[in-house]
């Protein structure tokens, strides 16, 4: 695969110590702490490198209050939310940082932080909430910088970064995908994820190994 630095960007989706069994009692990814040095290595063939972070408040009504909670739907009128999740991520604590192994914040072209209001939780690195209404900014800044190809990877495969994979390609931007880069949460709705990008037109490797710099 060839790509030409001037208009690639490295994207990192939400690689963050709340994902990965640094954190056990948030929502551990096996290995997600496991895909820094991938990241590292992909960001390499573009100019531009972004991360985005999940980046939550303690309590919001889609907190799980029991272990039973997780994943069954958030009761009441609350159009923002889908379904619930154990607190992660909360800004200022151990889980909100980004895993070893990566650069500073302050190393990153762009940081987006995504899901501080208590009655959103979006997926996707692009938009702050699930109606994909408000957008973080993200698509713009590429645009501005004639970004043409950002290669994604993160956490987790089957959550935020397919969801950011699909907002990337809706707004015409070629994406690679780099599964060496990424890890999910279980295995089933992992490989649909990895179907569903490839469908949308993602281009799919297997790791960094594939990429060439023209
Ligand atoms: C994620 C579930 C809930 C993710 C975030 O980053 O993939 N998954 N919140």
């Amino acid at each position: 695969m060839e790509l030409n630095k001037h208009t690639t960007a490295s994207f990192d989706i939400d690689p963050q110590c709340g994902f990965t069994p640094l954190c056990p009692d948030e929502l551990p990814v096996d290995e997600g702490d496991q895909i820094a040095a991938e990241l590292n290595r992909q960001a390499l063939f573009a100019d531009f490198r972004l991360v985005s972070k999940d980046c939550h408040p303690a309590a919001a009504p889609w907190v799980a209050q029991t272990p039973e909670e997780i994943m069954t739907p958030v009761a009441g009128d609350y159009p923002g939310l889908d379904i619930k999740w154990p607190p992660h991520c909360v800004i200022g604590t151990e889980g909100n940082r980004l895993i070893p192994g990566l650069p500073e914040e302050s190393d990153y072209d762009l940081v987006i932080e995504k899901g501080l209001d208590p009655l959103q939780h979006p997926y996707g690195a692009c938009y702050q909430d699930l109606a994909e209404t408000e957008s973080t900014g993200a698509i713009e800044w590429l645009r501005s910088r004639q970004v043409e190809t950002v290669i994604v990877g993160g956490l987790a495969t089957d959550y935020c970064v397919k969801t950011s994979v699909l907002q990337l390609l809706r707004a015409e931007f070629r994406v690679i995908v780099n599964l060496a880069g990424c890890r999910g949460v279980a295995a089933e709705t992992t490989r649909t994820a990895v179907e569903d990008m490839r469908s949308a037109g993602a281009v799919l490797i297997d790791s960094s190994v594939e990429l060439v710099s023209t």
